[in-house]
């Protein structure tokens, strides 16, 4: 299927590595996926769904102790250790091949090992990247298909370039030897002793993040935690931002908003939910592809109420992980309808009924869904060059601090604003309610390298001569709470109103109030009709508290002090001007 060496040359030794009884190539055909997807529900791998109610769909059981990522057995190896960062877990990749090489060792003895050439971007875009995954699991190999551009379309695209090379073996899924790493330095990416998305389907968070932020740091272009929307609104105007959020924060939800009818005629296209390279156009603006081809979403709440898109895109030549099998062959999860099912297997395959106290399925069973297939997916998907960016949003979850909407003073503020992002977290997680954590710009378990030089890359981007039209910069708080604890903002389609806010603000068409931390809008100019807010609540909900802010600075001046004197003197000067805006 192909002729170039240095595909052939890994290859081999990759063999010699892992010792499969077989190797075969994928090619991307119907046949072939085909016959691993029977090959898959012979062996019990996959459970095929009603045929009917949802055609072409699977389910799939994780082993129990192998349903998340696992951050504290992800590593960056890069041969400087202060290259990885403190964020990063990090290993000299010599110690770090050494010892995953004994875990490899034989390790596909008895099994196939699949060869799956893909592209994270569209097919023959000057933005996309190729990279091969070895794997043992048809799992992978299915996944894969749905997640990006696979087989031999991978393989023309590459020619005789180069590649990211990825290696995953199951092993014996043993979480004691699990390991995720990224070798940044050697476009190497090797996980074992998973079978969970997050840390086996490698081009997206290993790949699309942790790697791509590395060559994009070398290369002048920038790998984003990010979602992508279009949005159109009554004139026919339209407008793409990207936004970084999180986890728990209505991400996926933001990226397949729908616009309230009371609000006219405004259209949301999702371009991506998860990921976006970005990069200097000719025309002086910021660029976004989504290098992905599916949806990798959180089943557990989503809804025709909660996001009727995104269910929507899994009701056909979907893969589900973990969530509960009903009795009809269709698939349910905790918020999915308002009454759970009488009976149905649960995630872990034993019976389960509303009295069994537990969860049917599990708080991060997933759905593995094709972008095509949401109703709202944008024409511009496919488009090689991607789509000009009018506005970067940061956000998170804060109960006081943030106000709903912010615009950063200018690039390096914006900068700052992303690199000082926190969510507190929720229930839903396990630990403390309430407790800040620092998550910046959504990228904290994905950065491939220092994150002091992330922040450096970060604002020597705003400032190349090329960019001549940057987008601004915003931070968003759907999250805000009253004194009684209660949510003040609706969310949801009402977000719609905070993006207007955003875009016109891009348009220079409304003024804003000069706050100590960014502009906020003044309240006539943000669209609150037909929302039951009162005025009280509205001037809290944009309220900017010098005390509370105040009161952040030491947990911000805690957090950057451990990048020591490699903190970008750029993002000093920001902490030093809000210090002294806050006075
Ligand atoms: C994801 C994540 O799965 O960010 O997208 O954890
Ligand atoms: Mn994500």
């Amino acid at each position: 299927m192909t002729s170039n060496q240095k595909v052939l040359t890994w290859l081999e030794e990759m063999k010699a590595l892992t010792q499969p009884d077989n190797v075969v190539w994928i090619d991307g055909s119907e046949a072939q996926l085909d016959a691993l997807r029977a090959e898959a529900v012979s062996t019990g791998e996959l459970i095929k769904l009603n045929e009917e109610k949802l055609p072409g769909c699977y389910l799939h059981r994780t082993a129990e102790n192998d349903v998340a990522r696992v951050e504290d057995r992800t590593f960056i190896c890069t041969t400087k250790k202060e290259d990885a960062g403190p964020t990063n877990n990090w290993m000299a990749p010599a110690e770090m091949y050494a010892m995953l090489k004994e875990i490899y060792n034989g390790s596909m003895k008895g099994r196939t090992m699949y060869v799956v050439p893909y592209i994270m971007g569209p097919a023959s875009s000057p933005f996309s990247k190729v990279g091969i995954e070895l794997t043992d699991s048809i799992y992978v190999v299915l996944n894969m298909n749905i997640m990006t551009r696979m087989g031999q379309i991978a393989l023309d695209e590459l020619g005789d370039g180069d590649f990211v090379k990825c290696l995953h073996a199951k092993c014996d899924v043993d979480p004691e030897k699990r390991y995720i790493v990224q070798f940044p330095e050697d476009n190497t990416i090797w996980s074992c002793n998973s079978a969970y998305g997050g840390n086996v389907l490698l081009g997206k968070k290993c790949f699309a993040l942790r790697i791509a932020s590395y060559m994009g740091y070398k290369e002048g272009w920038m790998a984003e935690h990010m979602l992508i929307l279009g949005l159109t609104n009554p004139k026919g105007e339209k407008k793409y931002v990207a936004a970084a959020f999180p986890s728990a924060c209505g991400k996926t939800n933001l990226a397949m908003l729908i616009p309230p009818a009371s609000l006219g005629d405004y259209k949301v296209e999702t371009v991506g939910d998860d990921i976006a390279w970005i990069r200097i156009g000719e025309d002086g603006r910021l660029w976004a592809i989504n290098p992905e081809a599916g949806f990798f979403g959180v089943a557990p709440g989503t809804s025709e109420k909660t996001n009727f898109n995104a269910l929507e895109a899994t009701k056909k030549n979907t893969i589900f992980t973990n969530v509960a099998l009903q009795d009809d062959g269709t698939v349910w999860w905790e918020g999915l309808t308002k009454e759970p099912p009488a009976h149905c297997i649960d995630w872990l395959g034993k019976e389960w009924t509303p009295e069994s106290g537990t969860k049917a399925a599990h708080p991060n069973s997933r759905f593995t869904a094709p972008a095509v297939n949401c109703p709202c997916i944008s024409d511009q998907f496919e488009a090689p060059k991607g789509v000009p960016l009018s506005a970067i949003i940061f956000g998170g979850r804060r109960a006081k601090s943030a106000p709903l909407v912010y615009q950063s003073f200018d690039w390096n503020h914006g900068v700052f604003v992303g690199a000082t992002m926190a969510s507190e977290t929720t229930a839903a997680a396990a630990g403390a309610v309430g407790v800040v954590r620092r998550d910046p710009m959504a990228m904290r378990p994905f950065c491939g390298y220092n994150m002091a030089d992330y922040f450096q890359h970060w604002i020597d981007m705003g400032h190349k001569s090329e960019l001549t039209n940057p987008p601004k910069i915003f931070h968003v708080n759907w999250f805000r709470r009253d004194d009684e604890g209660n949510f003040m903002w609706p969310g949801f389609g009402d977000n719609l109103r905070v993006l207007n806010w955003i875009l016109d603000r891009c348009d220079g068409k409304v003024d804003a109030a000069e706050t100590p931390i960014g502009y906020v809008p003044k309240k006539e100019d943000l669209n609150v009709e037909g929302l039951d807010i009162d005025d009280k609540t509205l001037t809290e909900l944009l309220a900017v508290d010098k005390d509370v802010w105040r009161a952040e600075l030491p947990g911000i001046k805690e957090y950057f002090a451990q990048f020591g004197d490699r903190l970008p003197k750029g993002i000093q000067e920001q902490l030093d001007a809000l210090e002294a805006r806050l006075k």
